[in-house]
């Protein structure tokens, strides 16, 4: 009997089942029963396994292979007809050789195992915001994390119907082995291959590869916007509420930012945050000409290292129930642990990530301390959970974005906040975006990398199209947001940090939402407009003398050797760069010359 009532999906899984040659395919129907059953089996082959259900009810656990725990950049391609369509930042392979390689490595692979077939929506059931998916594949361990962070099960299959159209993702685990790995993105297909892994970038086919790297390629087409950003409401002690998205390159904060705790001396005035998303924002134009946004996913993939009660209260109470943590310390009593986190770990009896005995203060044989959780170890839990989860997530047209916020980890040169002079200008400002490499990515750590908007690693087609998108955009809108560049990150001579950040952000955000309503004046300098210091809120916030001007401070000299970078980055992508984007560079080397800092 036909699987589903969708001919096109019935032929493909068929298809596909004829590749990898499953013993067995299993439909997810979302059901509470079927997620007990798989679960149960999980655990009976060791795949995942239970903790302490008293302490963390309905949590489970997950150790990866240990050569798969990242994003694997360099394994992952955009599969376009022509080169040039995938541009100069990603990896390009013929869709043809695309399709012959990754078959080798299924061909088979399923053999004595099921072929979990997966329907899901990235964003709420039936809105006209939402992409439907189905993902196929041979793991329950991505079959109960996508339960978590999608819609999925019958509903969706209903709403898809008998002749809509779905992402096809397929993946497999195959043998897991890192020289048969590869990720393809088939945008002209509307497909996902992903063989050879089990690590949740990789597998979770709903997230980076649907919800930024394909949605982006269709987002160009049907004009709207798939971005790598948080979206946050903050609520104004006049309960208001103004919404902003804000784009960071990974593991810079997002998560905490999403759902920040505002400080005693704000949270007192009456200031509260709305978790709508942290890091996936989908946009439109509505028909108010503005712009609103969902978020298409209803989880958090969130790394697990450093989370603790001061730096995300609200994720750890998220984590409390139902949650999936990979690749963190087990304590013998089944709990869990991991660096910076909470509490101490167990002192005799935890086993690390690797599963090897582990007591805190280990060293290995060189004398280095042995970490217990893997640095991009993950929790992952329903957002429903988060204490401030937003009253809007089901909405179907989502939330109005009032303020768009780039930003990066930067040591030096960005300033803590400032704002463009033009929508152009704020696209040229998410166009340089630039930060430090992070343990989310496969490669060298604290290198500065070219990020622009984030999505470097998520853009499913040719970076320089996606600037002119993003131009286009502006044109469209009748009410466009204002833009912003924060920096969280700036540091002294000796290397501290200039601003406390966490809840702390919050006193920016206010001056940002203040400038979005056109509120207050700013100071008008060569790269921005930057705030009076006189109007951020610093109730209850005192920073040493001289350290609020530091972290204002712009040296023409950093800026000037930037932009040489910036150029050189710009150069890459040839003729197709949109001249606007030459203009505004252009423009702000005339402003660094002529107008320097007028503040000073
Ligand atoms: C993530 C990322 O969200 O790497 O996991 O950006
Ligand atoms: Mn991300």
């Amino acid at each position: 009997m036909a699987l589903t009532k969708n001919p096109q999906l019935n032929q493909w899984i068929d298809e596909m089942a004829q590749m990898c040659q499953p013993d067995k395919i299993i439909l997810i129907d979302g059901s509470e029963a079927q997620k007990k059953q798989l679960t149960d089996e999980a655990c009976a082959t060791g795949e995942v396994a239970r903790l302490n259900q008293e302490k963390l009810p309905g949590c489970l656990y997950h150790r990866t292979a240990q050569n798969d725990v990242a994003r694997v950049e360099h394994l992952t391609y955009i599969c376009t007809t022509l080169k040039e369509d995938a541009g100069p930042t990603n990896n390009w392979m013929a869709p043809q050789e695309g399709y012959r390689r990754a078959a080798e490595i299924f061909r088979g692979s399923m053999k004595g195992r099921t072929m979990y077939v997966i329907p899901f929506s990235m964003g709420p059931v039936g809105s006209p915001f939402s992409k439907i998916g189905v993902e196929l594949t041979d793991s329950i361990y991505v079959v109960l994390n996508m339960l978590i962070m999608t819609r999925a099960g019958q509903e969706v299959l209903d709403t898809l119907g008998a002749g809509g159209a779905f992402t096809k993702c397929l993946h497999g685990k195959a043998e897991r082995d890192v020289n048969k790995r590869l990720i393809l993105h088939f945008p002209e297909d509307n497909a996902i291959w992903s063989v050879g892994s089990g690590y949740g970038g990789n597998v979770l086919l709903g997230k980076k590869c649907l919800a930024l790297r394909i949605a982006s390629y269709i987002a160009r087409q049907e004009m709207w916007l798939a971005e790598h950003m948080l979206i946050l409401g903050i609520e104004e002690p006049s309960g208001r509420i103004d919404y902003i998205a804000a784009a960071f390159p990974s593991a810079c904060g997002k998560t905490n930012l999403a759902m920040m705790v505002p400080p005693e001396g704000l949270k007192v005035k009456g200031y509260r945050i709305w978790t709508v998303g942290d890091d996936i924002a989908w946009m439109r134009i509505d028909t108010d000409g503005k712009l609103w946004a969902i978020n298409p996913e209803t989880g958090f993939f969130g790394v697990a290292p450093g989370t603790n009660s001061r730096t995300n209260p609200n994720a750890l109470a998220t984590t409390q129930k139902n949650t999936i943590f990979t690749n963190v310390v087990l304590n013998p009593d089944g709990t869990v642990w991991w660096e910076d986190g909470e509490g101490e770990p167990a002192a005799a009896g935890a086993l690390d990530w690797k599963g090897n005995p582990w007591k805190p203060g280990l060293t290995d044989e060189q004398g280095k301390p042995v970490k217990g959780a893997h640095p991009n170890s993950r929790f992952t839990a329903p957002i429903e959970q988060c204490p401030s989860h937003s009253f809007r997530l089901d909405h179907h047209h989502g939330v109005n974005i009032s303020a768009i916020v780039f930003g990066g980890r930067r040591a030096h040169l960005a300033p803590l906040v400032y704002q463009a002079f033009s929508w152009s200008h704020g696209v040229y400002m998410g166009a340089t975006m630039a930060s430090e490499r992070t343990a989310a990515q496969y490669g060298k750590q604290g290198e500065v990398r070219r990020d622009p908007m984030a999505m470097l690693p998520f853009c499913g087609y040719n970076m320089a199209d996606y600037f002119e998108h993003w131009l286009r955009m502006g044109v469209r809108m009748r009410w466009q947001p204002k833009i912003f560049h924060v920096n969280w990150f700036r540091q002294d001579e000796d290397g501290n940090f200039l601003w406390p950040g966490y809840g702390e952000n919050l006193r920016i955000l206010e001056w940002i939402l203040a400038r979005s309503r056109n509120d207050l004046q700013a100071v008008k300098t060569a790269i921005g407009f930057v705030p009076r210091l006189k109007d951020i809120d610093m109730t209850d916030l005192a920073l040493p003398p001289g350290a609020m001007e530091s972290l204002f401070e712009i040296d023409p000299q950093a800026w000037r050797q930037e932009m040489a970078s910036v150029a050189e980055f710009f150069e890459t992508f040839g003729d197709r760069l949109p001249l606007e984007l030459w203009a505004q560079h252009e423009a702000l080397e005339r402003r660094l010359e002529e107008l320097g800092d007028s503040r000073t």
